[in-house]
């Protein structure tokens, strides 16, 4: 919700993109682009419709056996996936052992793009998970590190509803900042933020033009060994 000052503030900070120009550092290493894909979201929810048309968001297993809340696709020659022997980056769909879907040419320029206005350069994403959050889904604290190359960051994009974000430190005990990511907003994180702890907490019924009544949360990774991509 925009209202008063910050409406006027951020009008003139709005570009022709629709990119607000705001942008917010967490941490060294970690950054918020607020609005950067505004702009571009519809076209990015097409191709992850077509995305989804031929590897369909599902709900996978923990290593412990329980069903994630979180519905997840990918995109990529990588994907990420979770089964009761793990978590790990796979080549294939599970589902039917064929190919995950192409990454979308627009996938890879708001990866560098981001990448490279957080001040990560040459940044090539060879995977990228898709998150659908219904009301209620959530993502407890976690790090990301099934990657083999952690001098990569990872772009997060927000589509959709509002999602209040968990930030935490190196350790998991560390008690996490909150913050509110909303439709069009992007998160880089790399460098010494790279394995910081992190989690969505439980999403807000709520309907939205853009997506109706869930949040899309892509997430573009590195996840091959260094100069793969
Ligand atoms: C989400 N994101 O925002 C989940 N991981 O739905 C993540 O788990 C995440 O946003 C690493 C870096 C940025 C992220
Ligand atoms: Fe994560």
């Amino acid at each position: 919700m925009r209202c008063g000052a910050q409406a006027v503030i951020d009008d003139l900070f709005a570009g022709l993109d629709g990119d607000d120009g705001r942008r917010e550092t967490l941490a060294e290493g970690a950054m918020i682009l607020r609005g950067f894909v505004r702009a571009r979201a519809q076209s990015l929810l097409a191709a992850v419709g077509e995305i989804a048309a031929t590897a369909p968001f599902r709900h996978m297993l923990t290593p412990g056996g329980l069903r994630m809340s979180v519905a997840m696709s990918n995109c990529g020659g990588l994907g990420w996936v979770s089964d009761p022997r793990g978590y790990r980056y796979s080549p294939v769909d599970p589902e039917n052992g064929r190919q995950w879907p192409a990454m979308p040419d627009s996938f890879v320029d708001l990866a560098r793009s981001a990448a490279a206005e957080a001040g990560f350069a040459d940044f090539t994403p060879d995977a990228c998970l898709l998150n659908r959050y219904a009301a209620g889904s959530r993502l407890s604290l976690h790090q990301d590190r099934d990657e083999i190359d952690r001098g990569a960051p990872i772009v997060s994009v927000s589509l959709g509803l509002p999602a209040v974000f968990l930030f935490g430190g190196l350790k998991r005990s560390d008690s996490p900042a909150r913050i509110l990511l909303v439709h069009g907003d992007v998160v880089v994180w790399g460098g010494p933020s790279r394995l910081r702890y992190h989690g969505v907490q439980p999403i807000k019924a709520g309907r939205c033009p853009e997506t109706g009544d869930c949040r899309i949360n892509l997430t573009l990774r590195k996840a091959g060994p260094p100069g793969s991509a």
